[in-house]
C-alpha cells in the first residue's frame, strides 16, 4: 500500500467513527468564501489537526476545518479550507480529502474557489460555473503508481464537471434570480500571480477564469468517479492590456463580499441534489 493510501484510509477511519453522518455532498470552500455557511446548521467541525493522516493548512483565510452542516435539512460534508501546491504540499496530498471522500462514498462534489477573470465580458463579484479545465500546474495527483482501487490509470477527461450537476445548477441560479456564467478554468500553481504576457497567453489558450486551486481535487475525483460540480466566484479582472495591481487581501476582500450570493445559490442547488 502506498504512503498516500494508508494516510487516506486513516483519516477516512478516523471521519466514518467520529462523524455523525456520512453526507453524499460534499463541498469545498475557496479563500474567503466561507461566511455564509455560519448560517447553515452546523452538527460538527472537526479542524484538520484533529484528523490523522490529514495535512495542516497554512495559507491566510482557510479556517481549515471539516465541518458536518445541513443545508435546508440535507447533510453536507463542508471543507472549510483547501490545501494548495503553492504551500509545498505534494499533488497527492493536495487532494487527500476528496481521496477521503471517494473511500466514504460521498457522490457529489462542490469544488469552490476565488478565481481572476479572463474573459474581459465576465464582471468581478460574479459567479461562474466551470465546463472544464486546462491544468497548467505542471503537477498530476495521479502521478506515481495507480491506486487500481481508486480508479484506472488513464481516466478519460472528456467530461469532468457532471452536465446534469451544471443544469442543475443553471437552474437554482434562475430560481434565485442570480446570474452564472459559464467558462474554462484554467490553474497554475502559482504563488505569484500572471504577468502580463501570462494572462495573454491563457486567455488564447481558451480560458475564462484563473486561480491556483481545484484541478487537482477535479482530476483525484473524476479518477474516483465522483460527480463534480466546480464554482468560481471572480475576485478579480486579469486582463492583459489594462492590467491592474493585485492583492491577495482585495482577492479576500472581493471574495467575501461574494459569499452570499454563493450562498443563495448554493442553499437553492444542494437540497435538490440527489441523497442517500
Ligand atoms: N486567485 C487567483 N489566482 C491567480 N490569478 C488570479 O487572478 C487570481 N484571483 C484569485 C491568490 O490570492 C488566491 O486567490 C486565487 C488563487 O487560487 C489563490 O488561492
Amino acid at each position: 500500500m502506498t504512503d498516500i493510501q494508508t494516510r487516506a484510509r486513516t483519516a477516512t477511519d478516523w471521519i466514518r467513527k467520529n462523524c455523525p453522518s456520512i453526507p453524499n455532498t460534499a463541498l469545498v470552500l475557496g479563500s474567503g468564501l466561507g461566511k455564509w455557511i455560519e448560517s447553515a446548521w452546523i452538527q460538527k467541525s472537526i479542524p484538520y489537526a484533529d484528523i490523522p493522516g490529514f495535512p495542516v493548512s497554512t495559507v491566510e483565510g482557510h479556517a481549515g476545518a471539516l465541518l458536518v452542516a445541513e443545508i435546508k435539512g440535507t447533510p453536507v460534508f463542508v471543507f472549510s479550507g483547501r490545501f494548495h501546491l503553492y504551500e509545498g504540499y505534494s499533488p497527492r496530498e493536495v487532494t487527500l480529502p476528496i481521496a477521503c471522500l471517494g473511500l466514504l462514498g460521498t457522490e457529489n462534489l462542490i469544488l469552490t474557489n476565488a478565481a481572476g477573470a479572463l474573459n474581459p465580458l465576465f464582471a468581478t463579484g460574479g459567479l461562474m460555473l466551470l465546463t472544464d479545465h486546462i491544468n497548467m500546474t505542471g503537477h498530476n495527483p495521479l502521478t506515481g503508481p495507480n491506486v487500481d482501487d481508486w480508479g484506472p490509470r488513464f481516466p478519460d477527461m472528456s467530461q469532468v464537471y457532471c452536465p446534469a450537476l451544471r443544469e442543475q445548477a443553471m437552474q437554482a441560479a434562475m430560481n434565485c434570480g442570480q446570474r452564472l456564467e459559464q467558462g474554462v478554468y484554467v490553474a497554475v500553481a502559482g504563488p505569484s500571480l500572471e504577468t502580463p504576457a501570462e494572462t495573454r497567453m491563457y486567455r488564447i489558450m481558451g480560458a475564462d477564469a484563473i486561480g491556483m486551486s481545484t484541478v487537482p481535487e477535479a482530476i483525484t475525483a473524476h479518477h474516483m468517479g465522483l460527480k463534480i460540480l466546480g464554482i468560481s466566484c471572480l475576485t478579480n479582472k486579469n486582463l492583459p492590456d489594462c492590467m491592474a495591481q493585485t492583492s491577495h487581501a482585495e482577492i479576500l476582500d472581493q471574495a467575501n463580499a461574494s459569499s452570499d450570493a454563493l450562498g443563495s445559490l448554493l442553499s437553492a442547488l444542494i437540497p435538490n441534489l440527489g441523497g442517500r
